[in-house]
């Protein structure tokens, strides 16, 4: 049993692969409490979750969905999140206040890696965890066969609780391997009971013989009675289950089809008495039962007309509308069912609810009356590096500042996400997970913010440089009426090693150019070099100033200045200029079944293989590293994911700056001149 649940609200985090229903499955718990009196479907878009215009528009979820309901009397929260990997920090971020995860998979072995990154993460954090293998009104591939390729991705056992029971090509119901009790599925309604059919009888004699073996390696007194071939008393068995349910020790899988309900009252019955309570978690976690109020705010939202929402798990004592935490004043307290916000006087212990307008409140702070400080058990995951660019463009000028602030916004909410404002190319540009990620970042702007943008792909960080030395002699002079201007000077420009920048020195005795007027030659080059002939910033030269003359009413600063720019714009494209395009350092994390692929990837853009292993603490995967040009990675994630069920990812720093010549280099050349022109 629970034990102690001191009648506080559970959290429990609906996870799991892309598509694999979990949204169906959150409205379907939903009504089963009653809290919704008809359930919606994902296909008419009449859900609770994905209420969100950019997840209607694509039937798939793009962000978290909080629910409550009543079962049997516990009260519960349930929260829904996005499968695609593009959207995983939400998921992740969710599984961090949940007292336990509902893992929804797809019947089907080839599919079950797709679950391994979701599984390693609750493995990795000890979050309590059931599977649920879904959409059984559609499978026809052995149970067992979906768990053994499952369990290559979890370190915990995974343990059938159900078997099916299939009446030709259909399941039509299931046993359960405790109770020993068959039911029938019933659509929309619980399932009914029935009697054990003949034809699964001995097929539930193995798997219960399972079930309890796998049960018996964490209990001594259990192992006994099953080598004296005693049957354990039931209510023993429900007592392990829920012993290494809430110890993190195994995992329970079951059956259902979410969308029929099948299933579903089984799960609720199932984690209601062998899920952990929110005391458990808050031990889990490292946090003192005794204290002062203290809430965890996982997810943050600028809403359209309710300002900022901070959403918190309340892991001990009661917050009041009002209330200060961290130094800010709680806003409002809402209780969030999808879209719609109920206002409430207050959040009791173990709920999940939104505190309105905490502007200095970030994702992952813990909240107390006098300030949080996290426990170690509470430390927050990183949010991933970014794989994918696109270029931002705002047609309407007055919209410029507006989208700034907007998109300050969102990546408040999203940590995922960063914007970077290119100086160098003037190019607002977006950083995320992936092409869906951004698209709906744009689409957010659009539909909530009312805000126009066209995206498209983002400029490579090209530079120039020289090959060859060049001396040069330039003279500027105006003296035609009035105050004259006049500069003359002599320099020397060569080419540097990679990576020295720009050098400027001067070898002038005896006053050919006075002193003074050094600096503003020196001004002058570095403003010539932002811009080279061949379009891009020009690195790795040394500007020598060897000679020169003055006037003494005539020369000034911006004279010499004029006539630094005027001896490099000769000089530079005499000198061998050539394109250098930026090189990073690539390291691909890869499922090893997927490996071999990658190496063809990478050949075909250009890529230099430096080693490939065994990925460190991932097993089952590999890690390959190789240097790749900038201009390939811009779609290089979307590929990757093409080649493998959509889990390989990578991350990348800069390295170094190479030649580019040729037919590529013409190109680059050509389009920088065009884009110039406009
Ligand atoms: N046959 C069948 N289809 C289902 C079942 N549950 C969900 N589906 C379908 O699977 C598709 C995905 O369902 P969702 O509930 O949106 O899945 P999800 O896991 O929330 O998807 P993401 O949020 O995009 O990761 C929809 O077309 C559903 O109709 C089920 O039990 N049986
Ligand atoms: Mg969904």
């Amino acid at each position: 049993m629970a034990g102690d649940t001191n009648g506080a609200t559970r959290c429990a985090v609906i996870v799991g692969p892309y598509q694999s229903g979990k949204t169906s499955l959150f409205e379907a718990l939903l009504a089963a409490c009653g809290t919704i009196a008809r359930k919606g479907s994902v296909k008419d878009g009449t859900t609770v979750g994905d209420a969100a215009p950019e997840a209607r528009a694509r039937s798939a979820s793009t962000e978290v969905t909080v629910g409550h309901g009543s079962y049997l009397g516990d009260s519960w929260t349930f929260i829904d999140t996005p499968g695609s990997i593009e959207f995983s920090p939400d998921a992740r971020y969710a599984i961090m206040v949940a007292d336990l995860a509902i893992v929804v998979v797809d019947p089907e072995a080839g599919k079950a890696a797709a679950a391994g990154p979701i599984l390693k993460f609750l493995d990795d954090n000890d979050v309590p965890h059931v599977v649920l293998i879904n959409k059984m009104d559609t499978d026809n591939e052995r149970v067992r066969d979906v768990l053994a390729a499952l369990q290559g991705h979890s370190a915990r056992p995974l343990v059938l609780r159900q078997i099916p029971i299939r009446e030709g090509d259909a399941v039509t119901g299931y046993v359960d391997l405790v109770s020993e009790r068959a039911y029938r599925y019933r659509n929309g309604e619980p399932s009914g009971l029935i009697e054990l059919p003949v034809s699964v009888v001995e097929r539930e004699v193995e798997a219960r013989g399972q079930l309890l073996e796998t049960l018996a390696d964490y209990d001594d007194a259990l192992l006994e009675q099953l080598l004296e071939e005693i049957d354990p008393d039931k209510r023993k068995v429900y007592g392990h289950l829920a012993e290494t349910l809430q110890a993190d020790l195994l995992v329970p899988v079951v059956l259902g089809a979410a969308e029929r309900d099948n299933g579903v009252q089984r799960l609720l019955k199932l984690i209601r008495h062998e899920g952990p309570s929110h005391r458990a978690s808050v031990a889990r976690r490292g946090i003192a039962v005794e204290g002062e109020p203290l809430a965890q705010v996982f997810r943050t939202v600028h809403a359209a007309h309710m300002g900022k929402l901070s959403y918190v798990r309340m892991w001990r004592g009661t917050v009041k509308d009002g209330d200060v935490l961290n130094g800010v004043k709680v806003s409002g307290v809402y209780r969030p069912i999808g879209g719609k916000l109920d206002k409430m006087p207050s959040a009791a212990e173990g709920e999940v609810v939104a505190f309105g307008r905490m502007e200095a409140i970030q994702t992952g702070d813990v909240l107390t009356p006098a300030g949080g400080v996290p426990e170690p058990g509470m430390a927050w995951p990183a949010p991933p590096q970014p794989v994918y660019a696109l270029s931002v463009r705002v047609p309407d000028r007055n919209d410029e500042v507006k989208v700034s602030g907007a998109l300050a916004k969102l990546c408040e909410e999203d940590l995922s996400l960063m914007v970077k404002q290119d100086a160098e190319l003037s190019e607002l540009v977006l950083w995320g997970q992936g092409d869906t990620h951004l698209r709906v970042v744009a689409e957010r702007l659009r539909n909530r913010f009312k805000l126009n943008v066209e995206t498209g792909r983002p400029a490579v960080a090209y530079r120039e440089t020289i090959r060859r030395s060049v001396e040069q002699h330039a003279r500027h002079k105006k003296q035609s009426g009035g105050h004259g201007q006049f500069a003359d000077i002599k320099v020397t420009v060569e080419p540097l090693p990679r990576g020295r920048g720009f050098e400027f020195a001067d070898t002038i005795v005896g006053g050919a150019v006075p002193k003074q007027y050094i600096p503003a030659v020196e001004e002058g080059c570095r403003d010539y070099v932002r811009r080279g002939p061949l379009g891009f910033p020009v690195v790795d030269i040394k500007v020598t100033l060897t000679d020169g003359g003055f006037h003494s009413v005539d020369s000034s600063d911006m004279a010499f200045k004029i006539a630094a720019r005027m001896a490099l714009a000769e000089a530079l494209p005499k000198a061998d200029p050539v394109l250098l395009e930026p090189i990073h350092e690539v390291t691909i994390s890869v499922p090893t079944e997927a490996t071999s692929r990658i190496h063809g990837i990478l050949s075909s853009r250009r890529g230099q293989i430096l080693g490939f292993d065994a990925k460190d603490g991932w097993p089952g995967w590999d890690s390959v590293t190789a240097y790749l040009p900038e201009a390939e990675i811009h779609d290089l994630i979307l590929e990757l994911r093409a080649q493998s069920q959509g889990l390989a990812t990578f991350e990348w720093r800069f390295d170094h700056l190479s030649e580019l010549t040729g037919r590529m280099a013409d190109t680059v050349v050509q389009h920088r001149e065009q884009v110039a022109a406009r």
